[in-house]
């Protein structure tokens, strides 16, 4: 007796293991660079951590963020979620030098927002899982109340460094993160180390090298300090205490600066090899007089349509470029 049930056990996991490993290949065939699989619940030490980024005010004025129990609980997302299926792209390009009297673009925004992109991907998969496996699902890229870095971490995709990114072991951190949460009872349950920010060890370059001190304690951004914040997110004046930094970097559109002097990323960046990600729309960087002579919301869209800096607005992008002219 006890021998047929562990005999049926085996072969439930077998399934398990191949029902994984097909969706791992389907997944990479639609052009995902990494695929992992963790169970559909978010670890404590992650929400304590996320609930205290709150109180404190870290998420400035990004109301979003504040939706906090689905990213507690996932069933509140899909009744039923029992698995996460983390996918990750590597979105890494060499920059070419910036020239004078241009601003710099972040690189995750130098084409067609990846949104767009992944989604299409996402859809594919999702149509997958349900045809072929009966599964439901629910895909989300940016999109929705995750955490991200967090369900990455758990799938074993990567290690969270004190820069806040999810650096993975292939691509560093230039890797766009997306999910897509199901019913299946599909999840890995290989685990990382408990000990946080363990890639980094003594490392704290990105600490000291962040233009603004936004990087309060190792993996915690104050987004009221952050560059990328100002720049994108804000839809407010820049605060005078911040133009004189910004304006050193000579960023008009986000920030790289944390990643690129991760010594991580220095040992795994590889250009992308994503045919999608290489239709330049904002490019490495660009002109500051082109930004300024902008002259309606019409002729924005017309030059930015499709791309990430859309979320900037006109409004958004001309004061980041009048900060770079002063
Ligand atoms: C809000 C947001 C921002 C904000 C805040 C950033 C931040 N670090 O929180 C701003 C606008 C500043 C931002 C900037 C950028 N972002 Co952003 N952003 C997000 C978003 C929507 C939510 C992140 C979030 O929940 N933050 C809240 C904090 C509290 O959570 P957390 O950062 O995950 O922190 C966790 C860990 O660090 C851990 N932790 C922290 N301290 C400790 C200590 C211990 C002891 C332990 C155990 C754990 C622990 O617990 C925290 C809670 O889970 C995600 C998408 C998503 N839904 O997840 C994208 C996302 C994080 N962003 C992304 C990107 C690409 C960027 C930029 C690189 C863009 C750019 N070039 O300008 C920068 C990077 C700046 C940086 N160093 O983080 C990617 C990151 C991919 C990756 N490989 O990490 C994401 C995942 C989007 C995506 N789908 O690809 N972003
Ligand atoms: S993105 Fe830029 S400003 Fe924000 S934490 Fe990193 S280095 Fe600092
Ligand atoms: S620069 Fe150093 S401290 Fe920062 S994430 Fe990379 S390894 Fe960690």
């Amino acid at each position: 007796m006890r021998q047929k049930r562990i005999a049926k056990r085996r072969l439930i996991l077998e399934c398990i293991d191949e029902m994984r490993q097909e969706i791992e290949k389907i997944a990479k065939e639609i052009g995902f660079d990494l695929v992992g699989f963790t169970p559909a619940n978010v670890e404590d030490k992650y929400t304590n951590r996320f609930f205290d980024w709150l109180e404190k005010g870290k998420e400035a004025e990004m109301q979003y963020m504040r939706e906090r129990k689905s990213r507690q609980d996932l069933k509140k997302i899909l009744p039923g979620a029992k698995t996460v299926i983390v996918l990750g792209i590597n979105y890494y390009r060499e920059q070419s030098p910036l020239e004078e009297g241009h601003g710099r673009v972040a690189r995750y925004a130098y084409g067609r927002d990846y949104h767009k992109i992944i989604g299409k991907k996402l859809r594919k998969l999702e149509n997958y899982i349900r045809d072929v496996h009966k599964g439901k699902t629910k895909a989300y890229v940016d999109t929705g109340p995750l955490l991200e870095k967090a369900l990455a971490e758990q799938a074993g995709l990567g290690r969270i460094g004190k820069n806040s990114c999810l650096i993975t072991k292939y691509f560093g951190s230039w890797t766009f993160l997306a999910e897509i949460i199901t019913d299946l009872e599909i999840s890995d349950k290989k685990k990382n180390s408990d000990t946080p920010f363990n890639i980094c060890g003594n490392c704290k370059i990105c600490m000291e090298a962040c233009p603004t001190g936004a990087i309060e304690e190792p993996g915690v951004i104050d987004c009221n300090r952050c560059i990328s914040y100002l720049t994108i997110e804000n839809k407010k004046e820049i605060p005078a205490s911040f133009k004189n930094m910004i304006s050193r970097t000579k960023t008009v559109f986000g920030c790289d600066i944390c990643q690129e002097v991760c010594p991580h990323n220095k040992a795994r960046q590889k250009t992308n090899e994503h045919p999608e990600l290489k239709d330049p729309i904002a490019g490495d960087s660009i002109s500051l007089k082109k930004i300024k002579e902008i002259k309606s919301d019409e002729q924005f869209l017309n030059i930015f349509a499709g791309s990430p800096l859309m979320r900037a607005k006109r409004s958004g992008l001309q004061r980041n470029a009048k900060i770079l002219e002063d």
